[in-house]
């Protein structure tokens, strides 16, 4: 099984790496996160923005597994299969879902909107779509998984989830009761259209294609910097978002992990709260969210932007143990003279480190070091070895920083702007 990861605060590009790579593999599935993924496909003129579905959806033959890891909003995710029908993909065939993956409920997503708001500034910037809040109760045990829907108690099981979700609601003085109802129906008929879905112990599947020799993508969501204990709690996701993540949330042994895609974006960016050591704040920041478009595909918020931290990225690589890296969006600093890149941090008590320190806010200062922009648009027929000078120079940075060859690099949104080494 190979594993494709962002390694950096999610948006890294993992959808369109994932599309490129699909017709290699002959599962995708996705092990953690739920719909405040948003993965964006860019072919032949088209945009597609995927939450819940996998991307080996639009390679044909491909089986796309949410894995038990996953939560799953319902709605979401019917509305996304609906919308890609009638744009004429046939989707719903080519998905296997897991009977153990936990069910976002609507009563989650308001608690998620009400724990928020009792965090005042102090809030983790939620995509508010009920992630922490399922994650919550799987771990309390007390949470309903998509095999519960078979079952005949399903109703007394939501309502008793509902009620105790209510006397939280209530604690907080969160007002529910215009919204609920119709959460609730929607709820209610996603769940048909749902049981008319292909279910499978999907532990099985994915061991029995493995020992087929089928090959299996496991496609990542988020990034690694938001892991819930990796990341730089508490301002993370509350799910396992680095290699790891893949073995629990699809029942397949760490020992079969083989290829570990680590994909970065040239720069960095971050959307909701949090500290971001190289964040940019000056009209350099400013040029990197415009030529990025660099706006959350689930949320729509502007994501905050900075030059490329590699303490931070050396760290996630030693985390997933990547074994090769994917650099993204490097066309967005096209026209950049000079680029910086982070080395190390200064601490608030005077001593230099390369290493990621417990606390993110200890840190007084990135060390950076400045490379000249390769400032030209680059052709992307072109070979690896024929790219602009100074783009193979900040690669070869990169890779000597970190120890991991980068073998891709990506120029546009689009399938055919892709660079391979
Ligand atoms: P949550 O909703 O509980 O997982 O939020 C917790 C933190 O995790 C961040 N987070 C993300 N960061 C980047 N991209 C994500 N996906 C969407 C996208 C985000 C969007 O692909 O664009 O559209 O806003 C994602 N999902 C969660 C989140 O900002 C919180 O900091
Ligand atoms: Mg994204």
């Amino acid at each position: 099984m190979d594993i494709l990861l962002g390694m950096q605060w999610g948006d890294e590009g993992k959808g369109k790496v994932v599309d490129v790579l699909a017709p290699k593999y002959d599962v995708v599935a996705r092990f953690q996160g739920g719909p405040n993924a948003g993965h964006t496909l860019e072919f032949d003129g088209k945009k597609f923005v995927l939450h819940q579905i996998p991307s080996g959806v639009f390679q044909e033959g491909t089986a796309n597994i949410i894995g038990n890891g996953v939560v799953l909003d319902i709605r979401i995710f019917r509305e996304e299969i609906e919308k890609l029908e009638a744009a004429g993909f046939s989707i719903r065939e080519k998905i296997l879902l897991s009977k153990k993956t936990h069910l976002i409920i609507p009563t989650h997503r308001l608690l998620d909107a009400a724990y928020e708001k009792s965090k005042g500034d102090q809030k983790i910037g939620s995509t508010l779509k009920g992630i922490g809040p399922t994650y919550q109760d799987k771990s309390a045990r007390v949470g309903l998984r998509t095999g519960d829907l078979f079952a005949e108690n399903f109703q007394e099981k939501y309502d008793a989830l509902k009620a105790k979700h209510i006397e939280i609601l209530n604690f907080y003085k969160f007002d529910f009761t215009e919204q609920l109802p119709a959460m609730e129906e929607e709820f209610f008929s996603a769940i048909e259209f749902l049981k008319k879905l292909t279910f499978v112990n999907s532990e099985y599947f994915v061991n029995d294609a493995l020992k087929a020799g089928k090959k299996v993508l496991a496609e990542g969501a988020q990034g690694s910097l938001l892991d819930v204990d990796f990341g730089s709690y508490p301002f993370v996701t509350s799910s396992t978002t680095f290699a790891a993540g893949a073995s629990t949330g699809l029942g397949v042994a760490p020992n079969a992990q083989k290829n570990i895609f680590g994909i970065f974006k040239a720069y960095c960016t971050r959307v909701g709260s949090g500290p971001f050591p190289t964040e940019l704040f000056d009209q350099v920041g400013e040029d990197l969210q415009n030529l990025g478009h660099e706006f959350g595909a689930t949320t729509g918020r502007q994501r905050r932007c900075g030059w490329l931290d590699l303490p931070m990225l050396k760290y996630a690589v030693m985390l997933n143990g990547a074994t090769e890296l994917f650099m993204m969006k490097a066309d967005v600093m096209n026209t950049f003279k000079e680029i910086k890149i982070c080395t190390e941090y200064i601490l608030k008590d005077g001593t230099t480190t390369t290493e990621v320190p417990y606390d993110l806010e200890d840190i007084k200062e990135s060390v950076y070091t400045t490379l000249k922009g390769w400032n030209q648009e680059v052709d992307v027929k072109l070979p690896f070895e024929q790219l602009p000078t100074e783009l193979l120079e900040y690669v070869k940075f990169i890779e000597d920083y970190i120890g991991v060859p980068i073998t891709m690099v990506s120029m546009g949104p689009d399938r055919e702007e892709t660079i391979m080494k």
